[in-house]
């Protein structure tokens, strides 16, 4: 063991370095030439003169004066719209102005958060506008007694969470792009991330929201009830509806307490049994105050240590696993994880690892986690996938891949919230191929299928995943999805080409 040592209540501020690496990103309408422009207006003056009749000059950003690739671009490098102007208005009556002008002229718009999704939903496929949301970054309120927050949507989670620590709150959700990704687009993927086995997902935790719907309508559902059974929770509807269905524009989000005792451990595991049996104990012997448990596996731990430089202080093992526990008595949780700690080394179940003893060392074991993303984008192309499996299966299809694509990629690598049975299964090459694309899907989504799983756990369908649906959702399930869409959005302007397959206003 390399140390044993209690750690005190810890600040975690390690956040999305955005990699953002001069690549030259093929226009998603080349690179996937089958997808057609649906039958919208081309912007004119006309259009233009509007929105700089209701918005200020710098809400109003143009490609003939500003370098807009940072809006049609993905965090990832890999999709590219060709928009050419991004509106960015500030309040929720901006955006129903907005909406309520682009029905009426049949202009399609892509909503953009952070823009820090993973799926290419956050940018255009065409020449859709973008209304970014990033000038609504107002915390309303924050009331430490009932523990809720009111949030303008583009507020950066990081910045969230700070002022929440404040007030002796914290949030609900965390996740590697905080530092960049913002409470509304969070909402809008029903983002998942490293506390969901402690907290449980956004359907809970957000008590109310007001939406501005495809006409400009605004849907104030912003309640900050905890219970509230009249009629139909419409609010759930916008929880991961991806920009399709409506813009969120304020938050009301139930926050815990901040834990005042954070342990962070880090453990080298010789098999996946023993993997799941460490998953096993450490759920037993933790109970409530066990906040994450994240696996990474080694050709992921290669690829972080080695592309980012990140110390690691475990040896090679083909597994690690990142337990974090949150608690209120710092003897009590620390009394806790050593002697589950004791428990596992003195089984054989983990062979070695350690807990950090202060809030640095926390950061540096999280980072080993957080930044594996950032470290595979720098490798290359990275094919994602985001999927639950029942956890005894958990790592299977990693090996499957393995041996499917034998040595086709540079890497293909597993890791995840395996608390949460979610696995990011990540494989890279050194540029897109479409025969390595083509030997990867849909085989993949097959397999999740068939083992009753979901193509995407938690990051969504946006472009990428759309064609996929039908693997895990039942046909009539997706039926009254379509019908919900052109209920709420019939001329399809909200998003198009995102969620599902085909265009809907064929
Ligand atoms: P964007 O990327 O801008 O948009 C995402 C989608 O939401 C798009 O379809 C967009 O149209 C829509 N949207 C955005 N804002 C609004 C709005 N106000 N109203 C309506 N629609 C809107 N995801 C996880 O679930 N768990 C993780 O652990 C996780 N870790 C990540 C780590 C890294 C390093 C990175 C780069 C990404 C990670 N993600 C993770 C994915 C991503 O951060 C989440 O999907 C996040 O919730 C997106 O927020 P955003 O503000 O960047 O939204
Ligand atoms: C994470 O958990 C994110 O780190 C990204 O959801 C996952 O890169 C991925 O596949
Ligand atoms: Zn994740």
């Amino acid at each position: 063991m390399s140390s044993m040592n209690k750690l005190s209540a810890t600040i975690r501020t390690f956040h999305s370095s955005a990699a953002r690496f001069k690549k030259n990103v093929e226009f998603t309408a080349v690179r996937y030439p089958y997808l057609k422009r649906g039958n919208y207006s081309f912007l004119s003056d006309r259009h233009l003169g509007f929105f700089q009749s209701i918005l200020s000059p710098h809400q109003v950003l143009t490609d003939e004066f500003n370098d807009l690739s940072g809006y049609n671009v993905d965090w990832m490098h890999s999709v590219r719209g060709s928009s050419r102007l991004v509106l960015r208005p500030k309040t929720t009556e901006e955006v129903g102005a907005i909406l309520q002008y682009c029905n009426a002229q049949n202009i399609a718009v892509c909503p953009q958060g952070g823009n820090t999704g993973l799926v290419g939903g956050s940018v255009p496929v065409f020449d859709e506008v973008i209304m970014s949301l990033g000038l609504m970054d107002a915390v309303i309120s924050v009331d430490e007694l009932s523990g809720i927050a009111i949030v303008q949507a583009g507020c950066v989670l990081e910045k969230l969470e700070t002022i929440l620590h404040l007030n002796n709150l914290t949030l609900p959700l965390d996740l590697g792009a905080k530092g960049s990704c913002q409470i509304g687009g969070n909402v809008a993927t029903n983002a998942g991330g490293i506390r969901l086995l402690r907290y449980g997902n956004l359907h809970g935790s957000v008590l109310g929201l007001t939406a501005v719907l495809a006409n400009g309508q605004i849907m104030d559902c912003l309640s900050t009830n905890k219970k509230d059974n009249t009629g139909y929770d419409l609010k759930q509807l916008f929880i991961g509806s991806e920009g399709t269905l409506g813009v969120v524009t304020q938050v009301a989000l139930h926050c815990p307490s901040k834990p005042t005792s954070v342990q962070v451990g880090f453990f080298g595991i010789n098999s996946f049994d023993n993997v799941l049996e460490t998953l096993r104990l450490s759920k037993q012997n933790l109970g409530e105050i066990l906040s994450s448990c994240e696996l990474i596996d080694a050709s992921s731990w290669n690829c972080v240590t080695s592309l980012l430089k990140l110390k690691s202080p475990v040896n090679y093992f083909p597994f690690y696993i990142l337990l974090e526990t949150s608690g209120s008595n710092a003897d009590h949780d620390a009394e806790k994880l050593n002697s589950l700690l004791e428990m596992l080394l003195k089984n054989g179940t983990i062979v070695d690892g350690t807990i950090a003893v202060d809030s640095t060392q926390a950061t540096s074991l999280w980072a080993l986690r957080e930044r594996i993303a950032e470290a595979l984008a720098s490798e290359g192309y990275v094919y994602k996938y985001d999927v639950s499996v029942p956890i005894r299966q958990f790592y299977q299809l990693v090996d499957v891949m393995r041996a499917r694509l034998e040595k086709l990629p540079i890497r293909c690598c597993g890791y995840g919230h395996l608390g949460d049975g979610n696995l990011h299964l990540n494989i890279t090459s050194q540029e897109y191929s479409s025969e390595l694309l083509n030997k990867i899907e849909p085989f993949v989504y097959d397999w999740v299928s068939r083992q009753r799983g979901s193509v995407s756990a938690e990051h969504g369908l946006g472009l990428k995943k759309r064609d996929y649906i039908e693997y895990t959702k039942s046909p009539t399930s997706v039926h009254w999805m379509r019908r919900m869409k052109k209920l709420f959005d019939p001329n399809n302007i909200l998003n198009p080409y995102k969620i599902f397959p085909g265009t809907l206003n064929e």
